[in-house]
């Protein structure tokens, strides 16, 4: 039986979302079970990832592509992941100012978050609110994160399409993009094409791809003025294409197969990692293995197996 909270997210009532996307994100018992009765309600909804280092225009972005959808009619929701907080609520209230057309829309839904410290639930907590948004009946979900690291890069798994965000400038930016961006990036947009360098930006992009292993789909490179808008209808165009392609094309179906894999592992790791930390703060046996690595007295490799052996014993326990 869905509870009543399940049904208002489903009838599309806001309060009721917002605070399942609460429980979803304080990873509690009612939190799960409304994931657990909604998700066959979910896959409806186009979720696309924006991701690229920080100032390269992801949430200007996130806004043009936002207005871009509501001119063709259709409902958006957003998720901004700010890895950096709590310390940091400057930018999102930055980007809450900047996107104010867009929280007085009734059409659109926005919500950021903060990582739980570095218990690697970031990417679980992202593709939870994905799910419930999606369910709750938004056309399109956009989330908007920093691919800085691991947390960062899973989140990708939580959406199906994943747009690369790159600016002009150096080629620094370009050269220094980690491997496993470009690997997970079905599009890719040169940002601030007003500026001088897109092309070669562009260039450089193609020349990384052209050494990366050939895939099924091909990912696109644009360019756009987030600021502006320019290139926006090009770039929501480019992800309706890849959406086809994850929808309906034959080559489709194991990529599909593959994304819910990475999705699954995903929350297993996360899992995982935070029964061990669990486990190992309870002991209170961390610290005193750091002191015996830190004196040399014994190998990090150990003190890992050591941590390992107390979850194995926890979970042994009836
Ligand atoms: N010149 C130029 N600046 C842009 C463009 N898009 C965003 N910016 C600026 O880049 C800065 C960072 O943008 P923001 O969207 O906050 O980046 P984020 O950190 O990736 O979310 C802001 O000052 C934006 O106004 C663009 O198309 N051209
Ligand atoms: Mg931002």
């Amino acid at each position: 039986m869905p509870s009543e909270l399940a049904e208002g997210v489903v009838a599309g009532n806001r309060r009721a979302l917002a605070r399942a996307i609460s429980h979803v994100e304080a990873d509690n018992a009612q939190g799960r079970e409304l994931l657990a009765d909604l998700y066959s309600r979910t896959g409806r909804a186009q979720t696309i990832g924006i991701t690229g280092s920080a100032g390269a225009g992801k949430s200007t972005l996130v806004g043009a592509l936002a207005r871009e959808q509501r001119k063709r009619g259709r409902t958006v929701g957003i998720i901004a992941v700010d890895p950096s907080s709590p310390f940091s609520h400057g930018a999102i209230l930055g980007d809450r100012i900047r996107m104010q057309d867009l929280t007085a829309d009734g059409g659109v839904f926005m919500r950021s978050m903060a990582s739980r410290g570095n218990l690697g639930g970031l990417a679980e907590m992202a593709s939870g609110v994905v799910d419930l948004m999606d369910a709750a009946g938004f056309d399109v979900v956009l989330v908007e994160t920093v691919g800085a690291g691991q947390d960062e890069v899973e989140v990708a798994t939580a959406t199906q399409s994943t747009v690369l965000v790159a600016n002009p400038g150096g080629g620094d930016d370009v050269q220094s993009m980690k491997a496993g961006l470009m690997e997970i990036a079905q599009i890719m947009v040169v940002n601030k094409a007003d500026l001088a360098g897109a092309d070669t930006a562009v260039m450089q992009l193609r020349g990384l791809l052209a050494i990366a292993e050939p895939r099924a789909w091909q990912p696109p490179i644009l360019k756009a003025i987030a600021r502006t808008g320019e290139g926006v209808p090009e770039l929501v165009d480019a992800i309706d294409k890849h959406q086809a392609h994850v929808r309906s094309d034959e080559h489709a179906e194991a990529e599909r197969q593959g994304l819910v894999e990475s999705q699954i592992l995903s929350l297993v790791r996360a899992a995982l990692y935070r029964e061990a930390l669990g486990a190992a703060r309870a002991e209170g046996s961390i610290d005193t293995l750091v002191e015996e690595v830190v004196l040399r007295t014994r190998d990090p490799r150990s003190a890992a197996t050591t941590l390992i052996d107390a979850l194995r014993q926890r979970w042994m326990k009836p």
